[in-house]
């Protein structure tokens, strides 16, 4: 394997997307910086001049020199931003990770497990959270989620991979955010999909969570009281200005 480069990852605590990658890296065991970007309304003007026009996190700089926050990565560097394609760059050159399983059909599982994340689960999350909709289309995409992983235990496809990097840092978020019973939730719909979640229907999905937790990738990674202040502000600017937020989280 050709020399590791340094990674250098923009993200910030709270955000689901950026959470993945650093699981990711975590799982690796590859050093890497971060530099941290606030988001909204203090994001820092030198990140879209200088780093990603988008100005979206995460991004991910592959070789080069230690960044200063506000430097311009080389133009000889690697940068990817999208959170998923990042995943598996990390599983290419990282092969003795092994962030994706060895076998074809393993791999293939493991894709279509991160599909029904990005697609099932992220448009629930949206729809449940941000814009009011009922407890069933949350309820109905976790379970679609269960019925994907192996029936006892294990992860998304056995050993850990980058399909739970892709997953749990929404499923983590799931169950903050229902404690927090946001503003913009119908009545009574915070309630009803705890009681659902942590209700025996869900046993297997509890268990898949327990275990990506007790991780210590997850321990290097999840800061629950950031995620709860963060998500405390866009709740409330969102219930009192009734503002559909874009579809990001
Ligand atoms: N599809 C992208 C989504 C990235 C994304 O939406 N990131 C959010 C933070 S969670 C962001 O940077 N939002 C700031 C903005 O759009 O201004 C990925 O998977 O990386």
């Amino acid at each position: 394997m050709s020399e590791l480069k340094r990674i250098t990852l923009y993200a910030a605590v709270e955000s689901p997307f950026p959470h993945r990658v650093r699981l990711a890296l975590e799982e690796a065991q590859v050093p890497y910086d971060m530099i941290s970007i606030s988001l909204y309304d203090d994001k820092p003007e030198w990140y879209a001049k200088k780093v990603y026009p988008e100005a979206k996190i995460p991004y991910l700089v592959y070789g080069g020199p230690k960044l200063k926050p506000d430097e311009a990565p080389s133009p000889d560097t690697v940068q990817l931003p999208e959170s998923l394609v990042i995943l598996e760059f990390l599983a290419d050159i990282l092969p003795s990770a092994n962030l994706l399983p060895a076998d074809p059909a393993l791999r293939a599982k493991a894709r279509l497990f991160i599909q029904a994340v990005e697609t099932k689960l992220l448009a629930a999350f949206r729809g449940f959270f941000f814009m009011g909709g009922s407890p069933d289309i949350l309820v109905n995409a976790l379970e679609d989620i269960q019925r994907m992983l192996p029936p006892s235990e294990g992860y998304a496809v056995g050993e850990w991979s980058i399909a739970d990097a892709a997953a749990v840092p929404f499923l983590m978020r799931i169950s903050t955010m229902l404690k927090m019973n946001p503003p913009t939730l119908q009545e009574g719909a915070g309630e009803r999909a705890l009681e659902a979640l942590r209700s025996p229907r869900f046993a297997r999905l509890q268990k898949y969570v327990h275990d990506n937790a007790a991780r210590p990738s997850m321990a290097k990674t999840w800061d629950e009281a950031a995620v709860e202040k963060l998500m405390k502000v866009r709740f409330e600017r969102m219930a009192k200005t009734k503002q559909v937020p874009a579809p990001h989280v």
